[in-house]
């Protein structure tokens, strides 16, 4: 009998950091005959999302889209203000009774859905009744994953884990650092844990849990939760990465393009610190302290708001006269999106100074630029980490801001220095790449999973 090419649909959540590798594994599936649906809410939080949302779609034409319109949020207009990307994982939540007449009537029938952790739980039960498999696409590394696993257990043991603990400790995997975790989890009505302790309860009924990792990277986690099966509750966890970039040629001339055009080879350092994430202008006049000391040319991605649309201020307004005019040669300034990829890619780079989003750390494997993680909140300290042990960059644990105080200049030039100069680092992040690139190959170790992933969702 002929076998018919598989139908998937791909339900991502909020924020550029959890719609960029659903786009990429959009892609990759239709490269690899699949036929794709993407689900994708209306309104989206950030203008980056929506114009990548369509800019996507007009360049593969093949893919479809299953628009969620979001009905209003239930919430108490007086309630207390919360993170509008957390506000969206909710918003889309309340929406999802409309998915399954959406899905029911596709054509030709679905054979598998993939979605976001966030959405899991509510999800679930439109899956079952249709009779489709379950995926989980996850969006960060999979030390985060098993804390989020675990979590429903922690929660139900406040004597485990309550603002004393200095580590937590799940059977069967290595400590980890209370401090490395998102403050958030210790309160329970945060909208943050909530969602977390619903769709970790979730996990369990899923088929697997696709990530953008590779094997190489984080071996001995990966051998512990599917060779060893440390936590037997968990579905297998299905490296696939690192996801390649759908590559769609942007418009115009960015000023950064033709400027790296220009520069030495691996001369520049690259700075961002993502999409939602605003930096205190404290911190702001350090960070051009400690660039302007160390001397290196620079790429700045500077962001003052935590979602774009806000993000109206001019560079003058925002970064000091002195500063311009002293480093006026020296670097380039980004204001608004950026295709961080090409950047990464340009062999004028030499560092990367990053939050350590996880698509952050795994474009930088990708390329083999080697990083200088400044975690700030979430999953980013733990993902920090991992980037850290698997060599491809150092991590100052100690840095943080807001809240916490800010980093001093001096401190910044310094680990500038050394990540710009660090030739055992740089050395070992090439490494990284090559190992990156062979698990993508055709026969590679992520290869084979997503093949094997597409074998058993096909008819
Ligand atoms: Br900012 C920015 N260009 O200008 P993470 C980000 N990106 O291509 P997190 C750009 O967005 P969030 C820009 O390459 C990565 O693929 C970047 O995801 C891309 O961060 C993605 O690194 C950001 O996982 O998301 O914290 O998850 O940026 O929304 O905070």
């Amino acid at each position: 009998a002929t076998t018919q090419a598989p139908h998937i649909a791909l339900f991502p959540s909020a924020g550029m950091g959890h719609l960029m590798p659903y786009l990429r594994l959009a892609a990759m599936l239709a490269r690899r005959n699949c036929i794709v649906t993407l689900i994708t809410a209306h309104p989206t939080v950030s203008a980056a999302e929506s114009e990548h949302i369509s800019l996507f779609l007009r360049h593969n034409p093949e893919i479809k889209r299953l628009e969620l319109e979001l009905t209003p949020s239930s919430r108490q207009a007086d309630a207390t203000p919360i993170e509008p990307f957390f506000l969206q994982f909710h918003l889309i939540n309340q929406s999802i009774h409309l998915l399954g007449p959406l899905l029911s009537s596709s054509s030709p029938p679905l054979s598998a859905m993939f979605v976001d952790f966030a959405l899991l739980a509510e999800t679930a039960p439109i899956a079952e009744d249709l009779q489709l498999p379950i995926y989980v696409v996850s969006t960060t590394s999979v030390e985060f994953l098993s804390l989020v696993a675990y979590f429903s257990v922690v929660a139900s043991n406040p004597t485990e884990f309550n603002e004393a603990s200095t580590e937590l400790k799940i059977p069967g995997l290595p400590p980890m650092a209370m401090s490395s975790l998102p403050p958030a989890l210790l309160d329970h009505s945060h909208l943050f844990t909530s969602t977390i302790v619903t769709n970790s309860q979730a996990l369990p009924g899923a088929e697997g849990i696709l990530m953008n990792t590779f094997d190489w990277f984080q071996a001995s986690i990966l051998n512990a939760l599917n060779k060893d099966r440390v936590m037997a509750s968990l579905p297998p966890i299905l490296p696939i990465g690192p996801l390649e970039s759908y590559h769609i040629p942007q418009d115009g001339d960015h000023c950064y393009r033709s400027w790296l055009e220009n520069q030495p080879s691996e001369s520049v350092v690259y700075i961002s610190f993502g999409n939602r994430t605003a930096m205190s202008r404290d911190q702001v006049r350090e960070l051009e302290k400690g660039l302007e000391k160390a001397g290196w040319r620079f790429c700045w991605n500077l962001k003052t708001t935590k979602v774009d649309k806000d993000d109206r201020e001019d560079v003058k307004d925002i970064l000091s006269d002195f500063f311009l005019k002293r480093t006026k040669n020296k670097g380039v300034i980004i204001r608004g999106w950026a295709d961080q990829e090409e950047i990464l890619a340009h062999p004028a780079i030499g560092g990367f100074v990053s939050h350590c989003g996880w698509n952050s750390v795994m474009e930088a494997a990708w390329q083999g630029v080697p990083m200088l993680a400044w975690p700030q909140h979430g999953d980013q300290k733990m993902n920090a980490k991992v980037m850290e042990t698997a060599g491809l960059g150092l991590w100052e644990s100690g840095w943080d801001w807001g809240p916490n105080g800010i980093v001093k200049g001096e401190e910044i030039e310094r680990k500038i220095v050394e990540l710009m100069t660090d030739e055992t680092v740089r050395e070992r992040a090439k490494k990284v790449r090559e190992e990156a690139r062979k698990a993508v190959e055709s026969g590679g170790s992520s290869d084979r999973v997503i093949r094997n992933v597409i074998n058993s969702v096909t008819l």
